[in-house]
């Protein structure tokens, strides 16, 4: 927003220690208080398929609490665009692949994200809900896998990338000769990373007025043995790559369509290499390991 000009008097935004979103009466001071006009609601509990299988309660209440007393609020204090952030894993597990918007509710969702993927189509739907009922410009966007600055490192909870990157890192500093990645190697994902999104989201802030979803993807696929050799490669690591089988691989393929949104005119531009690169000289800097 502020490339795009946006003075940065015209942003704001709260951490989660400033507002609980889960707290119906909090939102609704914020919102009375501050009177947004164009909302975009990126604030989720989120994990990785560690972290989504292990509290799936956390993962369906909390999701559910912040997108209907956000959404909810955006319509009562009259927000004039809304743009609620889901994620590709709503779409069924074995839906054709590249994933369509019309996949949606056709088969049943990957177990390890379940509790999280019904929050997520439960947000999706309340928007276009009220977009057909009340007429309100609330629209959703579907993101592939994201990375980048910012991301959570945790050393199981997180999502692959910062996981990963953790793990190669330790094993760099510790001289060890091996690093051990979850699963088999083999499923297939796309990463997008977090710049891109943001232009993404803006571009249909600003130019997408229909109801129904968008995803957000780089059309790229990479295997989890691909990933992990390319952040071997960024972190430097010397040794050896031994895949563990007994930990899950989740959903064996994951890769959206996004005609849709190359037809607004967005395309990613920074590549799965370039953005590790910015991601580990970020996570160097910033201590996150
Ligand atoms: O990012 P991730 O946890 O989630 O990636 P999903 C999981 C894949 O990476 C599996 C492998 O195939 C794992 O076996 N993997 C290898 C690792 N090493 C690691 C590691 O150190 N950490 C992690 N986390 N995985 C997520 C959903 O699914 O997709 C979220 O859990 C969200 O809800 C997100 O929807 C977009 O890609 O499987």
């Amino acid at each position: 927003l502020l490339r795009r000009g946006v003075p940065e008097s015209a942003i704001c935004s709260r951490t989660h220690a400033e507002l609980d979103l889960t707290q119906q009466g909090q939102v609704r001071d914020f919102f009375e208080a501050e009177r947004p006009t164009h909302v975009y609601l990126a604030a989720a509990r989120v994990g990785g398929i560690l972290a989504n299988s292990t509290f799936p309660v956390e993962f369906l209440y909390e999701n559910m609490m912040i997108e209907a007393n956000v959404i909810r609020a955006a319509a009562d204090f009259g927000v004039e665009k809304f743009l609620f952030l889901g994620s590709s894993c709503i779409y069924p597990k074995h839906a054709p692949q590249p994933l369509r918007e019309s996949s949606l509710l056709t088969g049943a969702l990957e177990p390890s994200n379940e509790a999280y993927a019904i929050a997520k189509i439960a947000g999706l739907k309340l928007c276009e809900y009220y977009a057909r009922q009340y007429k309100k410009r609330f629209i959703s966007a579907m993101p592939t896998n994201l990375y980048g600055p910012g991301d959570n490192f945790h050393p199981e909870h997180s999502h692959v990338i910062p996981g990963m990157m953790r793990r190669f890192h330790e094993a760099k500093m510790s001289r060890s000769k091996q690093v051990i990645v979850w699963g088999t190697g083999q499923p297939l994902r796309e990463f997008l990373f977090i710049d891109d999104l943001g232009e993404a989201l803006v571009t249909l802030m600003d130019r997408y007025e229909e109801s129904g979803t968008v995803n957000v993807g780089t059309g790229a696929e990479c295997s989890i043995a691909e990933l992990a050799q390319i952040i071997k490669e960024v972190v430097q690591f010397p040794g050896e790559i031994v895949f563990d089988a007994s930990k899950p691989d989740g959903t064996p393929r994951k890769v959206l369509d996004a005609s849709r949104i190359h037809a607004l005119g967005w395309s990613h531009k920074i590549n799965l290499r370039e953005g590790l690169e910015k991601t580990y000289a970020w996570a160097l800097e910033n201590r996150a390991f």
